[in-house]
């Protein structure tokens, strides 16, 4: 009866540690490959401490290689999340990719690097490029993760100039962020390489750790409503950090077409061929997406205003 009741409140033990791990990338639906590029950690444990030395790209990576994944700007980008490193911890896993109690924004940020397989993580300026956060009907970033099989997509904006960057993704758990210290923050970074005519620079940046007060509006809150259900309450939800970069009015670099007086317009050049239709789980739509606009799996289902997404029909 002892090891049965040991075994028991193991069992309890780590069912209540439904955390994640973001071990891998897709660039326009294809898989880049396990911990191909990213530097992860064994321990799927939080970090809580927002002034924590390694808040940037987390503490104790075990998982590193020299890959640099190429992503072109304008991508659509996936991070993929498990329970532990490879997914589920056990059949049946109730936890794999996160506890759906763990709810909360998701947020994208990069840093310009010369090597990203060689860089350290200390020093870096980072902007951000994507986040994601609660939308009315009260369904969370990690939410849609979890929907999405362990897959979060981002767009990689299209005025990103070309070079090596760490890519840094952060899911924000806020079920038990009411009192300061509570929030748990899930990070890694991912080595990649960005190919365009991007000409972006940023015009402001943050520091991790720094950029996020440890009592910041969005990461010392109840997200619960008056139900006790964690939808925020219909509240509009302030995501932590600066907002993303805008491509607006950014040159592309890329050549400027010329025409002679009176000759008819060049064509539109932005708008990416359309046929076939987004992948299972990739974006199909939302404010500011030029790809592709149907699926060609799945049916194409509004998340939010800014992202639809391709989900088994
Ligand atoms: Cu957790």
């Amino acid at each position: 009866m002892k090891a049965l009741s040991a075994f028991v409140t193991c069992a309890l033990l780590a069912a209540a540690n439904g955390h994640t791990i973001f071990q891998k990338v897709s660039v326009n639906g294809v898989d880049q490959g396990q911990l191909k590029g990213v530097r992860a950690p064994d321990s799927d444990y939080p970090i809580q401490n927002v002034n924590d030395g390694n808040f940037a790209c987390n503490t104790g990576i075990t998982h590193k290689d020299n890959t640099i994944i190429n992503i072109p700007a304008g991508a659509q980008v996936g991070s993929w999340w498990g329970h532990v490193i490879g997914g589920a911890q056990s059949s049946n896993d109730p936890d794999n990719p996160i506890a759906a109690s763990h709810k909360g924004p998701i947020s994208v940020y990069l840093a310009k690097v010369d090597n990203a397989a060689t860089t350290g993580t200390t020093g870096l300026k980072w902007f951000k490029i994507a986040h994601d956060g609660v939308t009315s009907n009260g369904q969370w970033a990690v939410d849609r993760m979890i929907s999405g099989g362990g897959w979060n997509y981002f767009t990689m904006p299209s005025c990103i100039a070309p070079g090596n960057y760490l890519m840094r993704v952060e899911l924000l758990a806020l079920h038990s962020a009411s009192s300061a210290g509570g929030a748990q923050f899930y990070m890694e970074c991912a080595q990649i390489n960005v190919t365009g005519n991007g000409t972006f620079k940023p015009s402001s940046t943050v520091s991790f750790p720094g950029a996020y007060p440890a009592n910041d509006p969005g990461i010392v809150l109840s997200i619960y409503d008056n139900t006790g259900k964690p939808t925020n309450g219909g509240r509009s939800y302030p995501i932590p950090g600066p907002a993303p970069i805008s491509c607006a009015g950014v040159p592309t670099g890329a050549p400027v077409p010329t025409s002679s007086p009176g000759a008819p317009p060049p064509p539109p050049t932005t708008q990416p061929p359309t046929t076939g239709g987004a992948p299972l789980y990739g974006q199909c739509g939302g404010t500011g997406w030029t790809g592709p606009t149907s699926c060609s799996q799945g049916t194409c289902k509004v998340s939010n205003e800014w992202y639809s997404q391709c989900l088994p029909s």
